[in-house]
């Protein structure tokens, strides 16, 4: 005991206090951070495309104790009406830094989804990972018809405002963005996702899955530092919207 207390008593010098209030102050200002994904060119054997976005979550010096939630999804195949929506509690989506398992709980099993991607390498935050064919596989639809192995296909952070895909956002993503506005290329799945950063509310991006001017107009103030927003892509509820629409409106 008398050990003890002298430990506790040297631990209570004002300057090893001072230390410990900075570290409980630092832990405290620990911030999350998020990185955007999306399935790029993922594919099945018989040629249809399954496409998805989501978030990951982390704190800073964690990124792989993560956590990510899907901001869209469509899986192909999926007769409507016959599973639940992928909101409810049906659903079962799990996201983690090696794969993603998608399935359905034990009330809806007999519809027999099953859906298994694996990445290799784990998820990074700024380079693609590519789904391992031979280890993920996808099970649909309950009779074993659509039981196929994934044929290509890779799950890629999505960089806001860069169409080039070179990590920077500068001129160069100004040039394709217009041409993508202007209707002369159309969008890779990629550049759908990184063009699309307004609308802009309270100074955070919310991209309502349209290209417009509006985003464009706000890539062109991006450029020269005139704007700073946060890319946090708002959820959608999983509703099946994999495709970009271009929009005339100022969105
Ligand atoms: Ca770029
Ligand atoms: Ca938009």
């Amino acid at each position: 005991m008398k050990k003890q207390h002298k430990f506790l008593k040297t631990n209570s010098r004002p300057g090893v206090v001072a230390v410990c209030l900075a570290f409980i102050m630092s832990v405290g200002a620990v911030q999350a951070e998020t990185v955007s994904y999306i399935l790029e060119d993922v594919f099945l054997a018989d040629g249809s495309q399954m496409t998805g976005a989501f978030d990951w979550t982390y704190t800073d010096g964690d990124f792989e104790g993560g956590s990510g939630v899907f901001t869209a999804l469509e899986i192909p195949w999926r007769p409507t009406g016959t599973a639940p929506p992928l909101e409810q509690a049906g659903m079962v989506l799990t996201i983690e830094n090696k794969q993603i398992e998608i399935s359905l709980n034990g009330n809806f099993h007999d519809y027999g989804l099953d859906i298994i991607l694996k990445f290799a390498p784990p998820l990074s935050a700024n380079q693609s990972s590519l789904i391992d064919l031979t280890a993920s596989f996808y099970e649909c639809c309950g009779n074993g018809f659509k039981d196929q192995p994934f044929s290509s296909g890779a799950i890629t952070p999505v960089v806001p405002g860069d169409l080039s895909g070179d990590g920077v956002v500068n001129a160069a993503d100004l040039v394709i963005a217009e041409r993508i506005i202007l209707a002369h290329i159309t969008p890779t799945t990629l550049q759908a996702h990184a063009l699309d950063v307004a609308p802009v509310v309270n100074g955070v991006s919310q991209p309502d899955d349209m290209l417009g001017a509006g985003d464009f107009l706000l890539l062109t103030r991006k450029v020269p530092g005139l704007v700073s927003f946060w890319f946090n892509k708002k959820h959608f509820g999983f509703l099946n919207h994999p495709t970009h629409k271009h929009s005339q409106s100022a969105n």
